[in-house]
């Protein structure tokens, strides 16, 4: 019989009618259940422009990102579903604080340039956690992360594009760019999770192949990716000890601030009480619509 661990050993998928360590189906209803409501939370920054866009073509532009990310949340409680677990049942543990959804999603967006810098940073930062997630030991997971990372490379260039033309547009317009860059970066290398030192679930998740490779390693190769496209763009990384060490082969950056990083994670971030209340009364006003959805499955049941 071929076991838990022989599929983990020989780089094999786990479904879910395999047996499993109770233990890696917490840790992936965890995963899986903070990936689904950062999907469906990270709508509420850029929802908040869709009315507000500068022309017809980015507001057709961010409405379609905006329902892309409903429809990611949808792929995984889907996939979390499949380890037995009900989405009411993760939406409760959403509303009531039992678990998370990423840090990044309690900032705010007070201009439109920052559309540009959360395409351009937030989901750039994504598909660099997100590419290796596609290998996930876990098979529902994995091929969620292969459509979602598509969609997210369409959101990234949107996003850069969106800033590329801001920062080659008027004075007022490349400083608005530069000021959303400014305010985007540090909380966009925070999404990769805290140091490798303090990560609690890193080493087993990497056992358990769940994880490919660790948050710091992660972070460094976003840094990488990130120098060379701000050149282009004509923004500056605000972060005074960027730069090149050839020694490591990698850009060197400044100290992050894991004390803000907690705080956020502990309900005390510029964006985390709105975004909650907001979350909770769109569920409550969505009430009529489970209702009729259940009062349907009845009646055809019969
Ligand atoms: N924010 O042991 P660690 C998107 C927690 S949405 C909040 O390293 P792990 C998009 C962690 O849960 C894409 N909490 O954990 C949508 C743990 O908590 P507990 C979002 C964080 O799981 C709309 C503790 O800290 N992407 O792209 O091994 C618009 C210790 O951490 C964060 C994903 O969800 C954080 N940033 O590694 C635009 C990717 N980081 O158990 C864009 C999937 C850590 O102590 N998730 N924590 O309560 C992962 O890859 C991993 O879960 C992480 C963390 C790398 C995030």
């Amino acid at each position: 019989m071929v076991t838990f661990q022989d599929l983990i050993d020989a780089d094999e998928r786990v479904e879910p009618r395999d047996d499993m360590p109770e233990a890696y189906r917490t840790t992936l209803i965890r995963q899986i259940a903070q990936h689904a409501h950062s999907e469906i939370i990270g709508m509420q920054p850029e929802g908040s422009w869709i009315t507000r866009a500068p022309s017809l073509k980015r507001k057709a532009i961010l409405l379609a990102k905006v329902q892309d990310e409903a429809g990611h949340g949808l792929y995984l409680y889907g996939a979390a579903e499949t380890l037995g677990v009900a989405r009411e049942e993760l939406l409760d543990a959403l509303h009531d604080g039992r678990q998370r959804y990423s840090s990044i999603f309690n900032y705010p967006t007070p201009t439109w340039a920052d559309m540009g810098a959360i395409g351009w940073l937030v989901d750039g930062a994504a598909i660099v956690n997100q590419v290796p997630l596609c290998r996930c030991s876990y098979g529902p997971y994995a091929r969620a992360m292969v459509r979602i990372c598509k969609e997210e490379s369409f959101h990234q260039r949107q996003g850069y594009e969106l800033l590329h033309t801001l920062a080659h547009g008027t004075p007022e317009q490349k400083s608005m760019a530069q000021d959303a860059v400014d305010r985007w970066w540090w909380p966009s290398l925070m999404m990769f999770g805290p140091p490798d030192t303090e990560s609690t679930h890193s080493a087993q998740s990497m056992a358990w192949k769940i994880k490919r490779h660790s948050n710091d390693d992660l972070r460094q190769r976003f840094v990488d990716m990130c120098v060379p496209q701000a050149e282009i763009l004509g923004l500056t990384l605000p972060d005074p000890d960027l730069r090149w060490n050839a020694g490591r082969g990698h850009y060197d950056f400044g100290e992050i601030d894991w004390g803000e990083f907690k705080r956020v994670l502990a309900g005390d971030g510029p964006m985390n009480r709105e975004r909650m209340a907001h979350r909770k009364s769109a569920h409550d006003e969505g009430a009529w619509v489970r209702e009729a959805a259940r009062a349907y499955a009845a009646r055809s049941a019969r």
